[in-house]
């Protein structure tokens, strides 16, 4: 029998969106749950490069860093794609991806930090990235009606965890007045009940990192 696992932890933006990958595509899966104050030793044994979750383990074989096992992911189950099919449309979908993980998602981690205060520096920088992205999103078809399935399990990052993010750092940086687009954007993905079902309760998150601070 195919062994198909997934290591993560309860919140996480980067195990939640793998989770709802394979939840879209239909795809059966064991879900360990880590303690990361305490890394269990099959985590250490599956991932001893970054030691971070999430982990995929197919058949043995880890795969780590959410954009790889989410292509992975649809590369080996075919029903249900989440990237297009167009090889034009892939490489696009692939350079958002990118942008909203290294660029808004590195930034907004120095803004809207889980722990402390952001600087007002990283605030710019994020409102920078987030205008260019509102810019993208007006006249870029990808965006457009749902269709893009991947882009819009990654764009989670921005439209459900950033929300939850600046409302804990009691700061209003990404507002539906300033970004109209990925707002709407996100209307469209939330209305989805596979993506709405499977994030992580938005109060309880709020709890969760305001006990962190
Ligand atoms: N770039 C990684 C980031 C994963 C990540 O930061 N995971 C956090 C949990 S949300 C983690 O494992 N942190 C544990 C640690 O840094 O020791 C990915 O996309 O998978």
């Amino acid at each position: 029998m195919e062994q198909v696992k997934l290591f993560g932890v309860w919140g996480c933006p980067f195990s939640t969106r793998v989770e709802i990958a394979l939840k879209l595509k239909g795809i059966k899966y064991e879900y360990v749950k880590e303690d990361m104050r305490n890394k269990s030793q099959e985590l250490l044994k599956y991932n001893p490069i970054t030691k971070k979750i999430p982990i995929f383990v197919h058949n043995e074989k880890p795969v780590i860093e959410t954009l790889v096992i989410i292509e992975y992911i649809d590369e080996i189950w075919k029903e249900n794609p989440l990237l297009p099919i167009n090889p034009y449309e892939r490489a696009q979908t692939r350079f958002w991806a990118k942008f909203i993980e290294e660029k808004i998602g590195a930034t907004s981690s120095k803004a809207l930090p889980m722990r402390g205060q952001g600087t007002q520096e990283a605030i710019d920088e994020l409102l920078t990235q987030l205008e260019i992205f509102e810019k993208e999103m007006k006249g870029n078809k990808l965006f457009k009606e749902n269709i893009n399935k991947f882009l819009d399990v990654i764009g989670l990052y921005v439209i459900y965890w950033i929300p939850i993010l600046q409302e804990v750092a009691g700061k209003d940086v990404f507002t539906r007045d300033k970004f109209p687009e990925i707002y709407n954007w996100a209307d469209d993905i939330l209305n989805c009940n596979i993506i709405k079902d499977n994030l992580p309760n938005r109060e309880k998150m709020l709890t969760l990192l305001r006990s962190l601070n």
